[in-house]
C-alpha cells in the first residue's frame, strides 16, 4: 500500500475584495489526488470563506487552462514556444507602430492583477510600447467612487474605516450594494451591528439577501438614487439635523448646496424615486438622530450616467451630518475585485502614474521620470477611458489590443459594438488563464499563472495590503504576468527599464514610485507583509504603521476641508417607451464571479447556476405573457439576449434583473447603453429600456 504525501498551501481567494485566506490540502494516495478547503485566520474575514473561495481552486486546476501559447495559424490555435510567440508579437508591434505611429497600440489590464502587475503594466504601456493607450476593467467597477472620493476628500481609499468599525455604528446606509451575495464573509459585520443597536437601510430596487435583514428598504427606481438622496438631504436640513460645527470647520460649499435642495420639492423627488415620502422621512431621520452613521455605496448606484454624482450626494449626506472620520462614522465604496483597489492607485488607468499620480501634473510627471530614469517628456500624456478605447478600435485608430486579465466583450456595454470593433482588429494579444470570449478571437495567447502560481500584493477593500505568495510551480509553461510583460518589453528594446527577477523586485520599485504620492505604499515591505498580515495604506515609513481610520483631524485636500458639490438631479439616462416599457437593472449572483470565465469552469459553482435568468414581478410577466421558468427575449435599442424567466415578487414591477456571467447568446451587455457619465467615464450598466417577450409565440 502506498503512503499518502500531502501538500499545503497557504493562499488568498482570487474573486472579492475582502480578500478572505484559506488553507489547501492537496493529498495524493493509491494514484489519486484529492483537494480539500479550509478557511484561515484573517482580520477581514475573520475565518470565514464562501462558496467561491472554496471552489476556487478547481478553476485553477482546471483542464481546460491555457497551458502553452497559442499563435493562430490559418483561423486555427497552435501551441508555439514563448520565444516565437514573443517574437511575432513584437514584430507586429513594431510594425503596426512603424506605420502608424506609437498610438496604435491600446493595453487594457484587470482589477484582478497584482499591484506589481498593475504598476508594471502602466509601465510597458509607457516605457515599453510608447503608447498613451491604457485603461483597465475598473473603469467599468471603481471609477464613479474613486472620482467623488478624490473629489470630495482628495484621497480614495474605499473605505474611510477599518471593517471592525462597522460592528460599532448606529446607522448603516447600503445604497446599491448586495453585501450578502457579493461579499458574503463580510455578513456577520452587519448582522452583529444591528445586536449593537444599529438601525440598517437597505437602498435597493430587489429584495436582496442583503435587504431581508434591513429596518428598511427603500426599493428605489434603478438610475433614480440622486433624486432619492436629495430628499433624504433635504429632510437633513429641513429637520435640524446638520451639524453645524462640522460643516462649517471642516468643509466648503454646504451653503450652495442647501440652496439647491431647498429648490426642490419633496413629493416631486419621492415620485421620481418611486418610494414613499413617508419611508424617505423615516430613512432620514433615523440617519440624522444616530449618534454615528456609515453610508455605503456599491455598483447600483455607482453604475449609471450620473454614478459620480450620486456617489458625491451621499457623501453630501455624511458631511451634512458630521458622520466622518469618526469611530463608526465613515463612507465605504465596496471594492469588487480582487484587487479594484490596489488596481486603481498604480498607474493602469489612463491619466494615472503610479501612487495615484497625474499622469497631466508636470511635478508627478518629473517624479516618475526620476523613478524610471527617463526624460518626463518620455512618458505619454493621457489617454481615454475603457470604453473609449473600445470606440477608437472600432474606428480603427487602436490596430492592436494587449489584453491582460480582462474579457471585454462580455464586460463593455453594448457589446456587440465592442465586439464588431474587436474582430477589426489588426493584432490581438491576450495573456489569459482561458481562451476567454474575448481570447477566442486573439492573433496570440499567452499562458497566465492562476492565483495559485503567482506571487504578488493585493489591497482589499479596507484599503489594507496583503501579500498572496506562491503556492505551486505554474500549470504548463504559464508565466505570471510580469515575467510576459518584462520579456516583451526586452523584445522591445526596452529590457533596460525591465530588469526584474522577482514580484518583490517590482514591489520595491512601486514602494519608491508612490512615496509621497496619495496611495503612499513607501513603508510597506514583504517582510513586514509577512510579519504584520496586512498594512493599511498611506503607510509614507517603515516606523508607520498604517492609517486605520482616515480623515481624523483634516480631510486630503491642501486646504484640510472637505467639499460639497451641488447635485442636479436631471440627469439625462435611457428612458421607458411603448416599444421598450421596462427598465432592465443588470448585477450578481452570489455562486459565479463577473464574466464567469472562471466559476463557469469550476464544477461545483457552475452546478450551482448553469445559465442567465431575468428576474420578472408576476403582475408585470403577466402582462407580458411570460410564464415561468420559460425562455425569453430580452431586447433593448442595441441587441437581444434570451434567458430563462424567473418570476419572483422581490423586484419592483417597472424592472427587471438579468445577471452578466454568461456569454454568447445571454450576454447581457448586448443590451446596454453606451452613454458614459461625463465625469468619471463610467456606463450606465444599472439601467436600460427593454421589451421582454417569449421566445415562442
Ligand atoms: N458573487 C459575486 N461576488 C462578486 C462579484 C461577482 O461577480 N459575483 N463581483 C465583484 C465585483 S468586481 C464587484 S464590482 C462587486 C459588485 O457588488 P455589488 O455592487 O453589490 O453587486 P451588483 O449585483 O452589481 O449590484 C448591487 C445591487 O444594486 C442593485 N441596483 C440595481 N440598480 C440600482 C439602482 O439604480 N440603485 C440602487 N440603489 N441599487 C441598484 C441591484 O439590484 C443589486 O442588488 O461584487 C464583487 N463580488
Ligand atoms: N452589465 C454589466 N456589465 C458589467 C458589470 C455589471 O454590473 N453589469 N460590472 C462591471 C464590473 S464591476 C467589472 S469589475 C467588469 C469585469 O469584467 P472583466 O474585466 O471582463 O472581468 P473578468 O470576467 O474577471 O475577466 C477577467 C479575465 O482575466 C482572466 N484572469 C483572471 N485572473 C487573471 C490573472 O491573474 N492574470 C491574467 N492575465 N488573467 C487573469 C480571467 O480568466 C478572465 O478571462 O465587468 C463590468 N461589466
Ligand atoms: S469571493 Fe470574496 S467573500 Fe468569497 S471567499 Fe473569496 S474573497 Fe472571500
Ligand atoms: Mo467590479
Amino acid at each position: 500500500m502506498e503512503t499518502a504525501t500531502i501538500k499545503v498551501m497557504d493562499t488568498q481567494c482570487p474573486f472579492c475584495s475582502v480578500q478572505c485566506k484559506m488553507r489547501m490540502v492537496e493529498k495524493e494516495e493509491d494514484g489519486k489526488t484529492t483537494y480539500s478547503v479550509e478557511p484561515k485566520q484573517n482580520a477581514a474575514s475573520e475565518g470565514r470563506l464562501c462558496v467561491k473561495g472554496m471552489n476556487a481552486y478547481q478553476h485553477a486546476l482546471s483542464k481546460e487552462r491555457v497551458t502553452e501559447p497559442l499563435m493562430k495559424k490559418n483561423g486555427i490555435f497552435t501551441p508555439v514556444s514563448w520565444e516565437e510567440a514573443y517574437e511575432f508579437i513584437a514584430r507586429k508591434f513594431c510594425d503596426l507602430q512603424g506605420r502608424y505611429g506609437k498610438d496604435v497600440i491600446g493595453v487594457y489590464g484587470g482589477g484582478s492583477l497584482t499591484n506589481e502587475t498593475s504598476y508594471l503594466l502602466g509601465k510597458f504601456a509607457r516605457i515599453g510600447l510608447q503608447t498613451k493607450y491604457i485603461d483597465y476593467n475598473g473603469r467599468f467597477c471603481m471609477s464613479a467612487a474613486a472620482t467623488a472620493g478624490n473629489q470630495a476628500f482628495g484621497i480614495d481609499r474605499g473605505l474611510t474605516n477599518p471593517l471592525s468599525e462597522v460592528r460599532n455604528t448606529k446607522c448603516l446606509i447600503l445604497a446599491g450594494t448586495n453585501i450578502a451575495e457579493c461579499q458574503p464573509t463580510l455578513m456577520p459585520y452587519l448582522v452583529d451591528a444591528k445586536e449593537n443597536g444599529a438601525y440598517l437601510i437597505v437602498i435597493d430596487p430587489r429584495d436582496t439577501a442583503t435587504a431581508d435583514l434591513a429596518d428598511l428598504h427603500l426599493k428605489v427606481k434603478p438610475g433614480e438614487d440622486v433624486a432619492l438622496s436629495s430628499a433624504m438631504i433635504k429632510i437633513l436640513i429641513e429637520e435640524g439635523y446638520v451639524d453645524n460645527a462640522f460643516v462649517q470647520q471642516r468643509t466648503t460649499g454646504f451653503h450652495e448646496v442647501k440652496k439647491y435642495i431647498e429648490s426642490l420639492d419633496l413629493d416631486v423627488l419621492a415620485n421620481e424615486a418611486g418610494v414613499s415620502a413617508d419611508d424617505i422621512k423615516e430613512a432620514a431621520r433615523h440617519f440624522g438622530r444616530a449618534p454615528s452613521g456609515m453610508i455605503m455605496t456599491a455598483r447600483g448606484v455607482e453604475q449609471q450616467t450620473d454614478g459620480y454624482l450620486a456617489v458625491r450626494h451621499f457623501i453630501n449626506m455624511l458631511l451634512v451630518t458630521g458622520k466622518i472620520g469618526k469611530p463608526g462614522s465613515g463612507y465605504g465604496a465596496i471594492t469588487g475585485q480582487a484587487n479594484g483597489q490596489g488596481g486603481r492607485e498604480h498607474g493602469q488607468k489612463a491619466d494615472q502614474l503610479p501612487g495615484y499620480r497625474s499622469i497631466e501634473n508636470e511635478t508627478d510627471r518629473a517624479y516618475i521620470a526620476g523613478v524610471w530614469g527617463v526624460h518626463p517628456s518620455e512618458i505619454p500624456r493621457k489617454g481615454v477611458s475603457a470604453y473609449e478605447m473600445m470606440e477608437k478600435v472600432h474606428a480603427q485608430e487602436i490596430r492592436a489590443l494587449f489584453l491582460m486579465g480582462s474579457n471585454p466583450i462580455l464586460s463593455n456595454p453594448n457589446a456587440n459594438f465592442v465586439e464588431e470593433g474587436i474582430r477589426k482588429l489588426d493584432f490581438l494579444v491576450a495573456a489569459d488563464l482561458f481562451i476567454s470570449e474575448t481570447a477566442q478571437l486573439a492573433d496570440v495567447i499567452l499562458p497566465a499563472a492562476s492565483f495559485l502560481e503567482n506571487e504578488g500584493t493585493i489591497t482589499n477593500l479596507e484599503g489594507r495590503v496583503l501579500l498572496r505568495e506562491a503556492s505551486r510551480p505554474a500549470t504548463g509553461m504559464a508565466k505570471q504576468d510580469w515575467e510576459i510583460l518584462s520579456d516583451i518589453a526586452k523584445r522591445m528594446g526596452k529590457g533596460f527599464y525591465f530588469p526584474y527577477r522577482s514580484a518583490e523586485e517590482i514591489f520595491e520599485e512601486l514602494r519608491v514610485a508612490s512615496k509621497g504620492g496619495v496611495a503612499d505604499y513607501y513603508g510597506i515591505t514583504y517582510d513586514r507583509l509577512r510579519k504584520e498580515e496586512g498594512i493599511y495604506w498611506p503607510c509614507p515609513s517603515l516606523e508607520h504603521p498604517g492609517e486605520q481610520r482616515l480623515f481624523d483631524v483634516s480631510f486630503a485636500h491642501p486646504d484640510g476641508k472637505a467639499k460639497f458639490i451641488s447635485v442636479d438631479h436631471h440627469y439625462p439616462k435611457e428612458r421607458t417607451d411603448e416599444k421598450y416599457p421596462l427598465i432592465l437593472t443588470t448585477g450578481r449572483v452570489l455562486g459565479h464571479y463577473l464574466t464567469g470565465v472562471q466559476t463557469r469552469k469550476s464544477y461545483t459553482l457552475a452546478s450551482r447556476q448553469i445559465e442567465s435568468f431575468v428576474e420578472i414581478h408576476p403582475e408585470t410577466a403577466q402582462k407580458w405573457n411570460i410564464k415561468d421558468d420559460t425562455l425569453v427575449k430580452v431586447t433593448s435599442r442595441r441587441g437581444q439576449i434570451v434567458v430563462r424567466s424567473k418570476l419572483t415578487n422581490s423586484i419592483r414591477e417597472d424592472t427587471v434583473f438579468v445577471p452578466m456571467h454568461w456569454g454568447g447568446i445571454q450576454n447581457i451587455n448586448k443590451l446596454t447603453c453606451e452613454e458614459l457619465d461625463p465625469v468619471c467615464k463610467m456606463p450606465g450598466f444599472k439601467v436600460c429600456a427593454v421589451l421582454v417577450e417569449p421566445l415562442l409565440t
